[in-house]
């Protein structure tokens, strides 16, 4: 619509009625998702949406990312991880954070909804059916069963933590995750769609360039921090980002896309349906059906390095799981053109 406009009074009149047409389906596309533009948004020139908008009944804010393509995977990867051309259609917006506990908080409020975790419905194993594996007082990579965990209590074993509404949502479920999503209208990203705006344009081995240790200040991981808390471990890199286990959402410094935590704090699951395949047609369509019991987590934990952040790294679970490493964040289609 932009090009031309301007260099005639009749061309001015078709831009003017262009750009009322634009903000009319932008408007009815907004308001039929739950969605109104955040504060200090911009309008993205391309598709003539909001870069920031809010979901009013999860309370989430989420950023315009803009379609594209590029290249996922890892060069020296093998099968499912192997480098290869992906083409993201579509724009979407996505989650800024992880859900946090507030928001999760306001879906179980509206719904009643109790979790995998609380219920038991959906054991983790035979003998371990309500509660989740825990992180024990003294160290972080042994987890223990507890029948006390839940989101409420992600960790019950670590003296003096202390839950925040705005600390990433932790032990639910990738059948929880969905539950929240479909309450809201809203969904999980694809993997496509997750490590696509990870990278967020970069070409390099790691959103912030080649080398991994520079994105210390971009994530909440096993910092010195972690270290004293946890006196029998030690840091996963030389860095203290002064938070031991979970961060606050947003804490670190957002990737290039505006995406806070994409790195570090908790695993995220993604709404591929199988650990196993992967969409291989290069576009970025919903996963297909699926054909194992597990499903694919992106992004690394509190308790990761920069280093050890690559953005092909991908890890299955199954979808009654729960941790205190695993939360999610969501995404919303964009239908407007
Ligand atoms: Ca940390
Ligand atoms: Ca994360």
């Amino acid at each position: 619509m932009a090009a031309g406009c301007g260099s005639s009074d009749e061309r001015v009149a078709t831009c003017a009625g262009a750009v009322g047409e634009a903000a009319d389906v932008k408007d009815a596309f907004l308001g039929g998702k739950g969605l109104a533009a955040g504060v200090g948004s911009a309008v993205d020139p391309k598709t003539g949406l909001p870069t920031r908008v809010v979901h009013a009944a999860s309370g989430i804010t989420l950023v315009l990312v803009p379609a594209g393509e590029f290249f996922m995977g890892v060069e020296r990867g093998e099968g499912l991880e192997a480098r290869h051309r992906r083409v993201v259609k579509r724009p979407f917006y996505m989650g800024a954070t992880e859900v946090t506990v507030g928001q999760f908080r306001r879906f179980v409020d509206a719904t009643g909804y109790v979790t995998d975790a609380e219920s038991g419905r959906a054991p983790e194993e035979d003998d371990k059916v309500r509660g989740a594996f825990v992180t024990p007082n003294d160290r972080v990579h042994q987890r223990e069963w507890d029948d006390r965990a839940s989101w409420r209590n992600p960790f019950p074993r670590v003296s003096g933590f202390e839950l925040r509404e705005d600390h990433p949502v932790s032990q639910v479920s990738w059948n929880d995750a969905v539950a929240f999503c479909r309450h809201f209208r809203l969904e999980l990203p694809t993997e496509a769609q997750w490590e696509y705006a990870y990278r967020a344009g970069a070409a390099t081995a790691y959103p912030w360039g080649d080398d991994g240790a520079a994105g210390a200040p971009f994530m909440n991981g096993g910092d010195e921090s972690m270290a004293r808390r946890f006196p029998r471990e030690s840091a996963a890199y030389a860095y203290d980002d002064g938070h031991a286990t979970h961060a606050p959402a947003g804490a670190f410094r957002p990737n290039a896309w505006g995406l806070f935590d994409m790195a570090g704090n908790v695993e995220e699951w993604t709404s591929h349906d199988s650990y196993l395949q992967r969409v291989a047609d290069g576009l970025d369509e919903r996963a297909p059906a699926p054909t194992t019991n597990s499903r694919v987590l992106r992004g690394s934990a509190w308790f990761s390095s920069p280093e050890g952040s690559e953005p092909w790294r991908r890890y299955g679970m199954r979808p009654t799981s729960r941790r205190d490493f695993i939360g999610f964040r969501v995404v919303v289609k964009v239908d407007a053109r």
